[in-house]
Order: C-alpha cells, then structure tokens, then sequence
C-alpha cells in the first residue's frame, strides 16, 4: 500500500495540512466562531457551526461541493471507464481523500487494490444467512460490516502500540478493506433475499460500479447508474446523521468497522436515508388509489394536503441545510429526463415537483419545499428494475461510505479528539433565559 499513488499524495496531503490544524488550535483556540442559542441545544444543534472537515462543504443554496467542486464538475473532470458516461467511483475516493482530481493511471491503481480486496470472508456470508429472511436489507448490511471487524488493522495497530501519528495508516487500510466488499455485500443481500438466492459471480474486468449492477444481474445503463448514485450519495458535510455517526464513534478510536456499521444504523431511518424507499411507497400507495394512470395536478394536491393533514411528512422534501432544489435532484432529473422520460414514475416525481413546493410553502412549516435527493432515487431504481424498495437505503450507504471513511482517516490523520458536548438540564436552560 506504501508504494501506491493514493499512499504517497495522501500522506504529502496530511503533512501538508497538519500545520494549519494546529496554528488554529494553538495561536487562535478562543476565538469565536459561533454562538448558541437555546433553540438550537433544544433544536437537534440546528446550524451550530462545531464540526470540520475539508471533503465537502454545503452552501444552502447551491448545494454540495465535493472539495471545492460542484457535482457536474466532479462528473466531467473525474475519469471513467472506456464508453460510459459517469466515472469511476474509485477516481471519486482518491478525489475525497487525496483533493485532488486522479489520472487514469492513479485511478486505475485504486481500481485494482479494490479488485484484490472485494472477496467477502465466508463467515460474512455465513452471518447473513442466519438472520431471518424478513431483517430489514439495511440490518443485515450493519451487521455484515460489524461482523468483519475482526479483520480490523487499526484494532490490531492500537492493541499493539498506538502511536498518534500513523493512525491514520491503519485506517486507510481498513477502508480500502471495507469499501471494496460493500458492493458485493450489498449484491448477495439483495440476490439472497429478493432473487431466489441465486448468485451470480463478480467478474474481474469490472469497476465498482459496473461490477454492482452486473452482480445484481441489470444490463447497461444500470451500471452508470450505480456510478452516479455511489459518487452523488457519498458526502453532504459531516453534519448529517451518517456522517456524523461515524464521525462520532470513530472519534473513540473504534475502528472503521464499528463506524461504517454504526453510519449505516443512521442513515436506516426514515427522516435521513430510508426516506429514499419512503418515497417510493407514498407514489406507489397514490398509483393504487389512480388504479395506474396519471392523478391531475388537483388529484396530487389533495393526495399531498391528505398526507401532511394526517400528521406526516411528504417524504423526499425538506432539508435541514438545503434552501433549494438539491443538486443531488437534479443530476438524477436529467438522467430521467434522457432515458426515461415516459415512464409513469417519473411523471409522477415530475409532478410532485410541480405540486409540493407551493402546498409546504402554504402550509408554512417546513423551511425548505424544494426536493432533497430521495425524492428521485427511488423511481430510477425501479425503472431499472429494483422493485424491492427496502433495498434502495442500501445502495445509499454503499456511497455514503466514501464520504465517512474519507472523513475519519483524515479525523485520524489530524488527531482530532473524541466527541464530547455539554449538555444542560432544562432547570439550567431556564435559568438562562431568565424565567427561573
Ligand atoms: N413534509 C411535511 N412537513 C415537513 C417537511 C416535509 N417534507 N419537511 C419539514 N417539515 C416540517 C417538520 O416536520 C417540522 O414540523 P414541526 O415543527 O411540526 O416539527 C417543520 O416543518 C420544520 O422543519 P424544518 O426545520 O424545515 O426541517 P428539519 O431540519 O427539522 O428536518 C427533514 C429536515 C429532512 C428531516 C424534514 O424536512 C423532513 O422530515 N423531510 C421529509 C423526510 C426526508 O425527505 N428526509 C430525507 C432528507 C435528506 C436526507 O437526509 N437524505 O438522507
């Protein structure tokens, strides 16, 4: 690994950077960057500015930039595979990691390491074939991750002697363990469970991506598919609840295995990433009530006001940082747009774009109307023929993954501490505004 492009750009990154973090803490620790209000500390910490991180940053109007780069860019500038149209996902991790844009040559490097690295353990497989048929797809992807643990070279390197310095080391090497498997933990899950447990093999000519969907066993295009969902999934700042679980947990020196799978425990609930497979059953719910055809735009207004008067959320719309359409919406409408504009999903995703933003805008609760990225992704899945929409959470985590291990090799490169805010009691709080 030593020897590697990714190793030594990496490494000339982290000496690089390792000055600035400790100038700021050293020479500029109290000055202030923020203040906080109570409705915040009640308010789930709502835009309190206390965490960082260099691989993504998420303007509310504009949207996610991947390392200063919008997510067009890093479609155009990344390389891919010879005739497709989006890049290769491993070009993406050098990308996160590195911050800088990968030749062929370094990609194709990462591609390989990936290949050597993807074979699961049979007790992996072992492990998912004992969980009940019924486990929720994104259960059994946490517990695949954590049951590898024992594979863990950082656990091993702080058994052995931890030193501070290298520790990022040994995380790397965890990821480029980790990442590689969790397509092919993802594909014998799905094949398991939704395609009578038949397998098909990974061929080894193929990328992460273009692998993915060939051992799902979906033709081309699902495999670009599977490129621009892994790359548009990994990284939204390290805010979010994936992200910052696994920031958190790896902030206690547990290793990738237990963070990875902890993120993924996140990101299973439906008001974060499980709302990708809830906005599929709230349009599939409206199909059966249309008996298949098109609801007019009054006939989806009232399905939506039907919804938010019976106390939930419309699934898909809304962000807590977001002030706009997602640019994660919009790379996935213009696919759509190109091959499958017919469809009759899409035509309801187009017309829920049409009719939702006004109705929450009128009903004056949620700060942001517009799109968030699950209210697309389902529809494409199932165009290409992923029916099963408790698997669709799965294939977020797969990118998200790039994001968070991307984040915690570089949490242990600068050696930032473990996690631990201040709570209050209420009779604290009240005391503070004065009413006690
Ligand atoms: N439908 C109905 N009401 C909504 C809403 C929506 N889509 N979005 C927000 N609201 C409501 C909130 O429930 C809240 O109501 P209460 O005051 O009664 O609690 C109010 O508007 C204010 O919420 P907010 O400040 O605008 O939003 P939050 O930061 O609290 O929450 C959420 C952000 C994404 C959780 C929220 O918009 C939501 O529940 N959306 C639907 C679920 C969803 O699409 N989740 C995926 C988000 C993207 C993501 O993380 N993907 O993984």
């Amino acid at each position: 690994m030593d020897n590697t492009k990714l190793f030594k750009t990496l490494a000339k990154k982290i000496e690089e950077h390792r000055p600035r973090t400790t100038k700021l803490l050293k020479e500029y620790g109290d000055v202030k960057a923020d203040e906080v209000k109570i409705r915040q500390i009640i308010g789930g910490m709502r835009g309190i500015k206390s965490l960082v991180t260099d691989i993504s940053y998420l303007d509310p109007f504009e949207g996610i930039r991947y390392r200063g780069m919008t997510l067009p860019e890093v479609f155009e500038k990344l390389p891919k595979p010879e005739g497709r149209e989006y890049p290769y996902v491993e070009g993406l991790f050098y990308l996160l990691l590195t911050g800088e844009v990968p030749t062929k040559e370094e990609v194709l490097e990462v591609v390989e390491i990936f290949k050597q690295n993807r074979q699961l353990p049979q007790y992996v497989i072992d492990v998912l074939r004992a969980m009940p048929r019924d486990s929720h797809p994104m259960a059994m992807f946490a517990t695949a991750v954590v049951a590898m643990q024992r594979e863990s070279e950082f656990a091993k390197f702080y058994k052995e002697g931890f030193n501070k310095m290298e520790a990022w080391k040994y995380m790397l090497k965890d990821a480029l363990n980790i990442l590689p498997k969790l397509p092919m933990l993802a594909a014998y899950i799905y094949r398991m469970i939704y395609k009578g447990d038949v397998h098909i093999p990974a061929d080894e000519n193929l990328d992460f991506g273009g692998n993915f969907a060939h051992m799902l066993g979906i033709d081309k295009p699902y495999d670009d598919v599977a490129r621009m969902y892994f790359i548009i999934h990994a990284d939204h700042e390290s805010g979010n609840v994936s992200a910052h679980t696994g920031h958190l947990v790896a902030s206690a020196l547990s290793d990738a295995y237990y963070s990875i799978s902890a993120m993924l425990d996140g990101l299973a609930g439906p008001l974060h990433g499980l709302a990708n497979q809830e906005v599929l059953r709230w349009i599939q719910g409206v199909r059966e009530k249309m008996g298949d055809k098109l609801p007019t735009e009054e006939e989806m207004k009232k399905f939506v006001w039907d919804t938010l008067n019976s106390g939930q959320v419309i699934p898909g719309f809304g962000h807590a940082v977001l002030r706009k359409t997602d640019p994660r919406y919009t790379v996935q409408r213009e696919f759509a747009l190109k091959y499958m504009k017919d469809d009759i999903l899409f035509k309801y995703v187009d017309l829920l774009y049409k009719v939702v933003p006004p109705i929450l805008e009128e009903q004056g609760k949620a700060k942001n109307p517009w799109p968030n990225v699950d209210a697309h992704s389902g529809v494409v899945q199932w165009f290409f023929g992923v029916k099963e929409y408790d698997f669709y959470t799965v294939l977020f985590g797969i990118g998200r993954s790039i994001g968070v291990l991307s984040n915690i090799i570089w949490d242990r490169a600068l050696g930032y501490p473990i996690e631990r805010p201040k709570s209050l009691t209420t009779d604290m709080l009240e005391e503070i505004a004065g009413i006690k």
